[in-house]
């Protein structure tokens, strides 16, 4: 079938180039709510509780070009250079993004995806909020939707949880929201990425970071299983408050101890989870260690760890201890690679010198 454009926004054969940074949340979302009284569709994607983040800097992120034809008679995904099956029951809940722009737009335009992913995949380091940032950001430029990004992050968030955060840079809250239909569960950006020069982020990249279960997976089967998981959402909540009064005083200990409180309550409601979900190997825990073991030694809190779904940890610490936390870091086995990142704006678009769609022949450039 041949699809044709409808609204005069659109840009036919016009390839749009976006970028958009992973990011770390310091509290942790894991758990959607269920039918209910503040669910009304399981879709929606809508979480049990808030989530508060840090966006990356550009060395985690994903650039996606987009091109909407009427020569496309489906939709087409490349991801680092394969072609993906948009069957797969995972990407096509994903991709639901795709047909949400489109119904806004008014059209049943057909595009063609290519995305590269500057993040190690599977590795625990969102590259489904990258992904789906820059996917639903791209296309909703490319369909000419001027929708403000918070409407938008709305939209994001069906396809990933994380990916809503993703669209802002900086520090970014994504709302709990309390209506059924998710019009509430919104990202918001609560500060700048320069907000705060002294914070430094180190990633400790493992050597076999392979992962067990997916997140959306995962999560189902917590809130199916776990008995501690009515505790953790009222805990989150409560870490929210406090975290955000900390970074309103940029106080930096008491954001260290709410991020590492965090982290573990979410990876003991995974331990409690049928059947348990251990996402946390052996260099992971001699990271913890050895980073609990160096605050107790300075008598402070000199740098803090956090674990997404994932072996590997994101460091903070201040400028003054970088040096420090790197020296302790280094001397870890296992780690193979201490990324550097820096603190990351919002989704943008990028110029057509870094479209990874060919702007002639529309087929997808070669990352070789
Ligand atoms: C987070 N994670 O807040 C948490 C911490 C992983 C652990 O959001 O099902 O890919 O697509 O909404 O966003 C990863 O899960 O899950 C995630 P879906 P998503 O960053």
């Amino acid at each position: 079938m041949k699809y044709k454009a409808s609204s005069p926004g659109i840009a036919i054969d016009k390839v749009v180039t976006v970028q958009a940074n992973s990011n770390i949340a310091l509290v942790k979302y894991w758990g959607k709510r269920s039918i209910g009284e503040d669910c009304s569709d399981e879709s929606l994607n809508l979480p049990a509780n808030s989530s508060l983040s840090i966006t990356f800097g550009d060395e985690l992120s994903t650039v996606t070009s987009i091109v909407f034809s009427e020569k496309l008679n489906e939709d087409e995904f490349y991801l680092n250079d394969k072609k993906i099956d948009l069957d797969e029951k995972e990407i096509q809940e994903r991709f639901i993004v795709l047909s949400k722009l489109r119904d806004i737009a008014g059209t049943k335009l057909r595009a063609r995806v290519v995305s590269r992913n500057f993040v190690p995949t599977a590795s625990g380091f969102g590259s489904s909020a990258s992904g789906m940032a820059a996917l639903t950001f791209a296309a909703a430029k490319a369909l000419g939707l001027g929708i403000e990004t918070s409407r938008l992050s709305e939209i994001a968030r069906i396809g990933s949880g994380s990916a809503c955060r993703s669209l802002f840079g900086g520090f970014v809250e994504w709302e709990r929201g309390n209506k059924p239909d998710g019009r509430d569960s919104v990202a918001k950006q609560l500060y700048q990425e320069t907000y705060w020069p002294e914070l430094r982020l180190i990633v400790t990249a493992l050597e076999n970071p392979k992962k067990s279960i997916s997140s959306r997976a995962g999560m189902r089967q917590t809130a199916k299983t776990s008995r501690l998981y009515k505790e953790r959402i009222i805990g989150a909540e409560e870490n929210i408050k406090v975290l955000k009064a900390a970074l309103r005083e940029k106080d930096f200990e008491k954001v260290g101890e709410i991020t590492m409180q965090d982290t573990m309550m979410m990876h003991a409601v995974m331990l409690d989870t049928r059947p348990p979900i251990m996402y946390l190997n052996d260099v992971s825990r001699e990271t913890i260690n050895t980073i609990e073991e160096l605050n107790r030694k300075e008598g402070r809190i000199v740098a803090a760890y956090t674990y997404d779904a994932g072996p590997n940890a994101v460091i903070l610490t201040l400028d003054n201890d970088f040096d420090k936390v790197m020296e302790t870091l280094r001397k870890i086995n296992g780690i193979s690679k201490l990324i550097v990142p820096g603190i990351g704006g919002g989704a943008r678009v990028l110029d057509e010198s870094q479209s990874i769609i060919d702007p002639n022949t529309l087929l997808p450039v070669s990352g070789e």
